[in-house]
């Protein structure tokens, strides 16, 4: 199955999951502190039988029983040399399962955590886990899965590992992927459901979901929050509720008609896809198809929001919204203590920055590690993970270099920005590629190789050739943001004015949100803020969505909060006195 065929078969019916493999094999024999794969192997019609089942009772999809198969989970029982046969084996008995029930449904291979942290949490480098995911997921593909789901993910930064790799090794296949909440609503790790959505439909996964977790009355309200930002289908594979002790044993007791009703409103909640996790048997299945067929199914938008995400929080960009500082003081330009203390790899002012910015309002950090004498790929990720261990806020990836550029976003636990991409033959396209790749939003600089735009029609030119370069590579108008592109007054008296009409082009005729470096206009003048914040307050009033600037400055936080108050915009009156 390709992805186009997944999307169809989505758009014909509510599709059905299966139930639990582990606790149901347990029932059946399967003892605890095993290798569940191997126990698999050596008992392989309890597998095909539970699977059976469940494509009896409905199932349009089976799991194959490849969970925690990879390398470093099968290291605990000194198997991971079998890992790419395990794998195979096992996605043999699901399809075994199929063809005896006269080839109804598909075989998902399943993939999940390895249990060993990742850097900077533990010592497990990103690389080594995408490794790691490729080699079991290209046994799933050659033993010929229909498709790939990653599931029980508690870690937001390791589902992006196993879809990176699962992408980089085939583009077509159907990749879904749910993550694990806890009752705050939040992963392990603290990221909640519209983050998962937002990061990982950017990486190209074509569902996105929930499974396991405290039980299925839970899941409506998480449902609901990822369907209004996904683009892609919903799905739940719940437990059975929590396990209760029961004469030491530990059980799931949710009746499969109470699970069935559950089920049905997932689906009025928005999901497209349905299943059971740990407890849910054949009879859980069964009512659960019952309840769902024939129901009406969830619409799913085609287009994703304009929004950036860290691992943790959201930041949803509307053209009209409030007004939106991207903190620009993480920038070695001009500042000499900071360029010695990289020099000296050291990230202290970088720590102060960003809590100084995330404090003062900034709602998006710039990182930039642009300075001769350093290693600036290494300096990057560097400064990625220091900041991002200090604040939730998103970030803005700031570098001339295209591979700088594309090592931050492939560490990035979120959804950035990259800052910027200009008109400039050779960096133009691989720029939007990997904007693509790790689904980053883009800032267009309309900057092209013979320099600077001399006339305001060459600059509209050079907007509207960005965007036919973008649109062409993939990305969405929700994936860009227009640099209004400021030169000083100073030098050229109507700096201002082409700056303003730029972003008023952008914000009427192509509904691109704008962001500029705000402090160039005064360049070389005396009293710059006075200039700054009149000039801010105009470019606000002709639709400027954001600002490159310091977040300290208080007159010029001010003046934004005052226009945003005089545009009437939404509960900029509260922003106001709340300041
Ligand atoms: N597919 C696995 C998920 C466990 S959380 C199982 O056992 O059903």
């Amino acid at each position: 199955m390709n992805r186009k065929q997944f999307r169809e078969l989505v758009d014909k019916q509510i599709l059905v999951l299966d139930g639990a493999t582990g606790t149901n094999l347990m029932d059946v024999g399967m003892p605890l502190g095993v290798c569940p794969e191997k126990w698999i192997l050596e008992h392989p019609e309890k597998l095909i039988n539970l699977q059976s089942k469940f494509i009896e009772a409905g199932s349009n999809i089976v799991y194959a029983p490849t969970f925690t198969c990879n390398r470093i989970k099968l290291e605990e029982y000194h198997l991971e040399d079998n890992t790419v046969q395990m794998n195979k084996d096992l996605v043999a008995l699901s399809k075994e399962a199929i063809a005896r029930n006269n080839y109804r449904g598909y075989v998902a291979g399943d993939m999940t955590m390895t249990g060993k942290q990742l850097y900077p949490i533990g010592d497990l480098k990103f690389e080594t886990l995408v490794d790691v995911y490729k080699e079991q997921a290209a046994a799933l593909i050659e033993a010929e899965v229909d498709l790939i789901v990653v599931e029980t993910m508690m870690s937001l930064q390791e589902t992006r590992a196993a879809v990176i790799a699962i992408r980089e090794i085939n583009e077509e296949i159907p990749v879904i992927v749910s993550l694990t909440y806890n009752e705050d609503g939040r992963t392990l790790f603290g990221t909640p459901p519209e983050v998962a959505v937002v990061t990982l439909q950017g990486l190209g996964v074509d569902a996105v979901g929930i499974n396991c977790s405290t039980g299925p009355e839970e899941m409506t309200e998480l449902v609901e929050k990822m369907k209004e930002y996904a683009s892609v289908p919903v799905f739940a594979k719940p437990n059975a509720g929590m396990p209760e002790l029961v004469d030491g044993k530990s059980v799931y007791l949710m009746k499969p008609e109470y699970f069935a009703d559950c089920a049905k409103k997932l689906v009025y909640a928005g999901a497209s896809i349905v299943g059971g996790c740990c407890g849910s048997n054949c009879k859980h299945i069964e009512k659960l198809k019952i309840a769902v067929r024939g129901m009406e199914r969830p619409v799913i938008n085609e287009t994703h929001k304009r929004t950036l995400s860290s691992e943790r929080k959201l930041l949803d960009i509307p053209l009209d919204g409030p007004f939106l500082v991207v903190g620009e003081r993480i920038n070695p330009t001009g500042k000499k203590k900071l360029q010695e203390e990289l020099r000296a790899g050291n990230l202290d002012i970088v720590s102060e920055m960003a809590v100084a910015q995330d404090k003062n309002g900034a709602a998006v950090l710039d990182i930039n590690m642009g300075i001769n004498g350093i290693d600036e790929e290494e300096m990057m990720l560097k400064a990625i993970y220091e900041v991002i261990s200090l604040t939730d806020l998103p970030l803005c990836i700031d570098s001339s270099y295209v591979n700088v550029v594309e090592s931050a976003l492939r560490i990035y636990p979120g959804r950035a920005l990259i800052n910027s991409v200009s008109l400039e033959e050779k960096k133009c396209r691989p720029l939007f590629k990997i904007a693509k790749k790790y689904g980053a939003m883009c800032i267009l600089l309309p900057l092209s190789d013979a320099g600077l735009p001399e006339t305001l029609e060459e600059k509209k030119e050079n907007v509207r050739e960005l965007v036919r370069i973008a649109l062409e590579e993939g990305l969405t108008m929700n994936d860009l943001v227009v640099d209004g592109l400021v030169s000083t007054v100073g030098a050229l008296k109507d700096a201002g004015l082409m700056t303003l009409e730029t972003i008023r082009f952008c914000h009427d005729e192509l509904g691109l949100p704008t962001i500029c470096g705000l402090s160039n206009i005064s360049f070389g003048l005396p009293e710059r803020i006075n200039i700054n914040s009149a000039f801010l307050t105009m470019a606000i009033a002709n639709g400027l969505t954001m600002a490159i600037a310091n977040p300290d400055q208080d007159q010029l936080v001010n003046a934004a909060l005052s226009a945003d108050l005089l545009l009437n915009k939404t509960d900029a009156d509260n922003r106001y006195v709340m300041n």
